[in-house]
């Protein structure tokens, strides 16, 4: 057996332990998983979540850790390199390129949420959205204008906030990746572990000490009995089986070739088998206990239990983003509180950010021989660049985009690709004892016909379900986006409110979407952004009145006074104030701007980049091998 020179090795057992654990957890225990617990009806999402972790997540992560040994045994840590050895066709490293390919777009846009984090920690410090001279800042609208996501500029003039938290991001990340496995993602472990359970530790003691208030709608316990109270009548909704499965695959960090590559760097007689199990109960300890302590407890205390779900339901990430900081801000200590929630979120993001980068690390060095310093830069400059759009064009949806195929849709690819390499082409006896090799515990005998038959065959029916989920909301068609917010937001006092999507009536809900349809003919139309400007007035009794319009000419016919009225009517929008201990509709005016977004070109774009790397790495992959077979070393190509 060819053995390896010369290549990174773990420092120690627990320094391994942390890595792996820190590789797992992340934005998905603190931040995702909240908020799709929340969206999908807490009790009834715990229990497709533990069967897909028996299913799919457990049997998944022995998959990964035995196929990093084979591949390390031959001085591989990226999944070309590995399927290659595991089987003795010349195809099969090429299915590897996706091991590459899915974590490199993966990284470009998490570590984009990982700065928002690093920059709302500071937000926090500095106390910027606790309050702006005593005017009342809206965090829906300072998340959307930080992020670009609308054209109005109250709290930010532009991106440059969220550029410079990405360059610090990036810094450090390629630092980390620098400094190598040991020196490098083994010690950044061994601090933010640590840390990450202590400010969590810090969180959970705050928001259950919060007491009766005149604030508080409901109590913390109200959160964890909607998680934790099952309910059995979701168990026929499949988008809930595949909700709570995606959520299982993006937590454990399965089906990014990252932590096969972790375990490529593994001593020869190290206990994977035990590693792989540490792994799992770490994240979902941090997932299912503090992940399920924090956010939605918190929610239900302040807003009352009933409103966690639709809370949840405006966007995966609002619950962490918008919802914890309007929660810790209203209650004394708001900034301290406030910079460790953030602080947690964002070390839990940098240590998984640099594994699932790693791999494309290991096949800079393993397999085209560039020292680990030029790696970096080489890695450093490509994350550079390829996060950019996601910056610029992140209100054209193209995050949610590179989420699907390469955070949802290429795990399941990728673990199915596995799974059959594993138990099929390697064979499971064999596989079982390469994963064994070394080992304290013994797998139980019953996870043998899970890997075998369950998991490949549950993992072709959440692609299926995933696909015909696709098809039929028409995800794959890219539809025109319809942004609105009011401008100089920050010189109000009060709210501006819209009805949760729960509120509104069967009729609201068909002027809203002939309206919204109206402005996505246009925008197709025209293939290209419109604009339009609209000042509105508030009688003060909850309704709306559009006094004048001024918009782009292709916005007509469907746009117009009265439909724009008629729309903003059904949204349920007024202006509220603060009043005698209770918020109050008040009169008053604004001026809104409109816009209707063409996502095409931009959703296409990151389409065709994806295949692109695909097809750049699968060429690469080609010549590597070719010439190694031509000077004699080897290979199947
Ligand atoms: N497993 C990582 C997370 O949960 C990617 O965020």
């Amino acid at each position: 057996m060819a053995q390896a020179g010369q290549r990174e090795e773990w420092g120690s057992r627990i320094g391994l332990i942390l890595a792996a654990a820190g590789n797992a957890i992340g934005i998905g225990n603190l931040l995702r998983f909240p908020g799709q617990a929340g969206a999908n009806g807490g009790g009834a999402f715990m229990i497709p979540y533990v069967i897909s972790l028996i299913v799919f997540g457990l049997p998944m992560m022995w998959v990964a850790w035995t196929i990093g040994r084979i591949g390390g045994r031959y001085g591989h840590g990226s999944t070309p390199g590995m399927f290659d050895k595991m089987s003795n066709s010349r195809f099969a490293k090429y299915f590897g390129v996706l091991g590459l390919a899915l974590p490199l777009i993966f990284v470009l846009y998490y570590t984009y949420i990982e700065a928002w984090c690093l920059g709302y920690s500071w937000f926090s410090l500095t106390g910027d959205y606790i309050s702006e001279a005593g005017r009342n800042v809206d965090l829906r609208v300072y998340y959307d204008e930080f992020l670009g996501n609308t054209t109005t500029h109250s709290y930010f003039p532009g991106l440059s906030s969220a550029l410079t938290f990405l360059l610090i991001a990036l810094v450090l990340n390629v630092f980390v990746l620098y400094r190598g496995v040991a020196r490098g993602i083994e010690m950044l472990a061994k601090i933010a572990i640590p840390l990450l359970a202590l400010f969590c530790l810090v969180l959970i003691v705050r928001i259950f000490s919060i007491g009766d208030s005149a604030l508080v709608k409901g109590t913390a316990m109200d959160g964890l009995a909607f998680l934790w109270t099952p309910d059995f009548s979701t168990l026929t909704s499949p988008s809930v089986w595949l909700a709570a499965a995606g959520q299982i695959f993006f937590t454990l960090s399965i089906g990014f070739g990252s932590l096969e590559c972790y375990s490529s760097y593994v001593k020869q007689n190290e206990d994977i088998a035990l590693t792989g199990l540490t792994t799992a109960s770490s994240n979902e300890f941090v997932e299912i206990i503090f992940g399920s302590m924090i956010a939605i407890p918190a929610a239900a205390l302040f807003f009352g239990a009933g409103e966690v779900q639709s809370i949840a339901s405006s966007g995966t990430y609002s619950i962490g983003m918008v919802t914890m900081p309007e929660i810790l801000r209203s209650f004394p200590g708001a900034q301290l509180f406030g910079t460790i929630w953030f602080l947690l979120l964002f070390f839990a993001a940098f240590t998984s950010s640099v594994g699932v980068a790693q791999p494309v690390m290991a096949f800079l060095q393993d397999e085209l021989k560039i020292k680990r310093g030029a790696a970096a830069m080489v890695v450093g400059v490509f994350w550079l660049l390829g996060t950019i759009p996601v910056i610029y064009f992140y209100r054209y949806g193209v995050l949610d985009e590179m989420d699907f195929w390469s955070g949802t849709i290429g795990l399941v690819v990728m673990a199915l690709i596995e799974v059959v390499l594993f138990a099929w082409v390697f064979k499971i006896g064999r596989s079982w004892e390469v994963l064994h090799q070394g080992a304290q515990i013994q797998v139980p005998r019953f996870f043998k016909p899970i890997i075998n038959y369950v998991t490949p065959i549950a993992l072709i029916a959440i692609l299926v379900g995933w696909m015909g989920d696709a098809v039929s909301q028409g995800k794959l068609i890219p539809q025109p986006r319809l942004a609105w917010d009011v401008m100089n937001r920050s010189e109000y006092t009060g709210n501006f409110i819209k009805n949760s999507e729960n509120d509104v009536t069967h009729l609201q809900r068909n002027i809203i979407s002939n309206f919204e349809g109206s402005v996505s003919t246009a925008v197709t139309g025209a293939n290209r952004d419109l604009t339009a400007y609209a000042r509105i007035q508030f009688p003060g009794d909850g309704t709306v009145r559009v006094v004048s319009y001024e918009g782009d000419p292709k916005l007509a016919p469907g746009v117009t006074v009265a439909s724009l009225q008629s729309y903003l009517n059904a949204k349920g929008f007024h202006y509220e104030v603060f009043d005698n201990g209770a918020w109050v509709s008040e009169p008053g005016e604004a001026m809104l701007a409109i816009e209707g977004l063409n996502r095409a070109p931009y959703i296409w774009l990151i389409r065709i980049i994806i295949v692109a790397l695909i097809v750049a790495f699968s060429i690469m992959v080609h010549v590597i091998w070719k010439e190694r077979r031509l000077s004699g070393e080897g290979g199947t190509a």
